[in-house]
């Protein structure tokens, strides 16, 4: 099961290239065109407003960084202790972090 990255250099996919090669799981980096993007449908099915990043991993589609970030931890970042398991404060923080960092990232 492939993972696709849909992005572009110096984006908020920047994070997600980052966890991935963090978590050193094989992806596919799709580079998408700034300006064509509005009209590619298949793009917008995976992210309805056009933005990145996007991405597929399998059948599942995502779009917002921080959702993103949070599906990868669950998915691949527990198995790798990248990302703690179970409901306890550890994962609060994690969860906290991950959305304020791509709140905060976005903002500034
Ligand atoms: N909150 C979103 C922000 C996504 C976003 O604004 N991406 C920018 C690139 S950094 C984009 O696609 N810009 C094109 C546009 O706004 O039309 C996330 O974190 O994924």
């Amino acid at each position: 099961m492939t993972i696709k990255l849909y992005s572009w250099p110096g984006s908020s996919g920047t994070r997600i290239a980052w966890a991935l090669e963090e978590l050193g799981v094989p992806y596919e980096y799709v580079e998408l065109d700034a300006k064509a993007r509005a009209s590619n449908a298949q793009y917008l099915a995976i992210s309805p407003h056009g933005k990145v990043p996007g991405l597929s991993d399998g059948e599942v589609t995502l779009f917002e960084s921080g959702a993103i970030l949070l599906y990868l931890g669950d998915r691949h970042g527990v198995k790798k202790q990248l990302w703690p398991a179970d409901a306890g404060q550890a994962r609060a923080d994690a969860v906290c972090w991950t959305v304020w960092a791509a709140t905060i990232w976005a903002i500034t």
